[in-house]
């Protein structure tokens, strides 16, 4: 049953009652939402090469105009303050605010973040950064792309630069987010940009992403105060076998290593995984990891940001490894997971959001008590978690989303247990505050809690965004 206490008053040891301090917000990307793609000197990112390359997304769509929030960040902002959330997540776009990844910055484009952030603050709401949400300047790729070791380096002067524009007043930063889809969806399965389908760029690109995180975090750390927190926004996999067998055991913890020991071993605990080099040692020498990598990449993290959606359930190929991936990020007759040609993926049983993702709460549940005893003391944050549904209008206008609202009751009761059972939850941001484009999916999966007519651009509150800001205002959990 879920635990709900609309009808009753709420007691501190109801497990629907959150902290008082729980940030209570909503997250989008720079590239998904802001549209403007030629204005005030911003240069072509690799999705907006890959969107416009024929065959890349569906119907070839593209983010040149997305939800206009560019240009309509103010109400944007209004809306949020009226549904009554009380933090939000955004992604500032690289070649927006330095064209070609080296240089000086673009006044016009630090201006519209710090004006972002200022109608945000003026609403009584919280930022949190996020430095780079997979808007690579087309520029750096042509270079060589995050296979290059520079661009690790490049990177870094970036959010510099962004912090000394914007570090007096955005106390929330998180260098990259999921750069586990940069790296595997961009050069192995290449379902994402800049598209490329090659196993050892994809292990190198997951190397210069962690260098690339931890010199940037050192560059934050060294031009701003000292009260603003530094994280990472990680897609950490739930991986689970599909049956006891040792073989079945072994495939799962290949694939957590390469979704998770990837990342967690060098920046949380100073060291890749020796099973996760020894795995992909057919594939990869592992030679552009220099000495002091480990070093600069283990820099202290004041939280960590979980994206969660579903679990993965995998096997042992037992001699077949043909039939389709059901790893759920689109179709690709090349692997996301180099060295791991061998594992299956399975659907998992269960109700299924318009993604084909299958609905487990208990996955997001387990992550945080996992990262909880192997992170112990370090905050985290729920920094995406959310369902794509077919949404449409009613005959009066009105978008009801039963679904979404029972996802969402699911998901921050699991976050809720957590908390009960030890865990240092500060946050949740809801993904998104408002349809999207999504990606290789185009316009066709509507993750919003506020719905975007697509032709005017209008947008209307979702009755899961009515439902999420009463959560905001009284920290409890409605009924569903
Ligand atoms: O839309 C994406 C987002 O950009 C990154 N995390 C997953 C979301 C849903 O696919």
């Amino acid at each position: 049953m879920p635990d709900s206490v609309s009808s009753s008053p709420a007691s501190p040891a109801s497990p629907a009652v959150f902290p008082p301090a729980f940030l209570w917000g909503a997250a989008t990307s720079a590239y998904q939402i802001e549209g403007a793609v030629r204005e005030d000197g911003r240069t072509p990112s690799i999705w907006d090469t890959f969107s416009h390359t024929p065959g890349r997304t569906a119907g070839g769509e593209t983010g040149d105009i997305a939800v206009d929030h560019y240009h309509r960040y103010r109400d944007d902002v209004a809306l949020m303050a009226e549904l009554g959330l009380t933090a939000y997540r955004f992604s500032v776009s690289w070649p927006r605010v330095q064209p070609t990844g080296r240089g000086p910055a673009v006044q016009a484009g630090l201006d519209f973040y710090r004006r972002l952030v200022d109608e945000l603050l003026a609403h009584g709401i919280r930022p949190a950064l996020t430095l780079y949400h997979w808007d690579l300047p087309q520029e750096l790729e042509d270079a060589g792309g995050w296979p290059q070791r520079d661009t690790a380096f490049r990177f870094a002067e970036y959010a510099q630069l962004v912090a000394e524009a914007l570090g007096d007043r955005v106390e929330q930063w998180i260098t990259l987010n999921e750069p586990w889809c940069s790296a595997f969806l961009g050069y192995g399965s290449g379902v994402h940009a800049p598209g490329r389908t090659d196993p050892a760029a994809a292990l190198r690109a997951a190397h210069h992403l962690n260098l690339g995180h931890g010199l940037a975090a050192s560059a934050l750390r060294a031009v701003m105060p000292a009260r603003n927190e530094i994280a990472i926004s990680l897609n950490s996999a739930v991986v689970r076998p599909l049956s006891p067998d040792p073989a079945d055991l072994a495939a799962a913890r290949r694939i957590d290593d390469l979704a998770n020991g990837i990342f967690h071993g060098p920046l949380l605990h100073g060291a890749y995984p020796a099973s996760l080099l020894a795995a992909t040692a057919s594939v990869t020498d592992w030679s552009y990891v220099h000495d002091g990598d480990t070093r600069a990449m283990h820099v202290p993290l004041d939280a960590l940001g979980l994206n969660y959606y579903t679990p993965s359930l995998v096997s042992a190929a037992s001699g077949s490894t043909g039939g389709p991936r059901a790893d759920g990020h689109g179709a690709s007759d090349h692997s996301p997971w180099p060295g791991a040609d061998d594992v299956r993926f399975h659907q998992t049983p269960g109700e299924r959001t318009e993604m084909g993702w299958t609905i487990d709460p208990t996955g997001l549940y387990d992550l945080v008590m996992r990262y909880t005893r192997e992170a112990p003391g370090l905050p985290l944050y729920v920094t995406e978690n959310g369902a794509a549904y077919d949404d449409k209008p009613d005959p009066d206008g009105r978008v009801h989303d039963p679904e979404r609202i029972a996802y969402l009751h699911g998901h921050l009761s699991a976050v809720r247990r957590a908390i009960t059972d030890g865990a240092d939850v500060r946050g949740y941001y809801l993904w998104s505050l408002l349809d999207n484009f999504e990606w290789g999916h185009g316009y066709g999966k509507r993750f919003g809690a506020v719905y975007v007519d697509y032709g005017t651009l209008e947008r209307t509150p979702k009755s899961s965004a009515r439902w999420y800001g009463e959560a905001a205002r009284s920290g409890v959990l409605p009924g569903v």
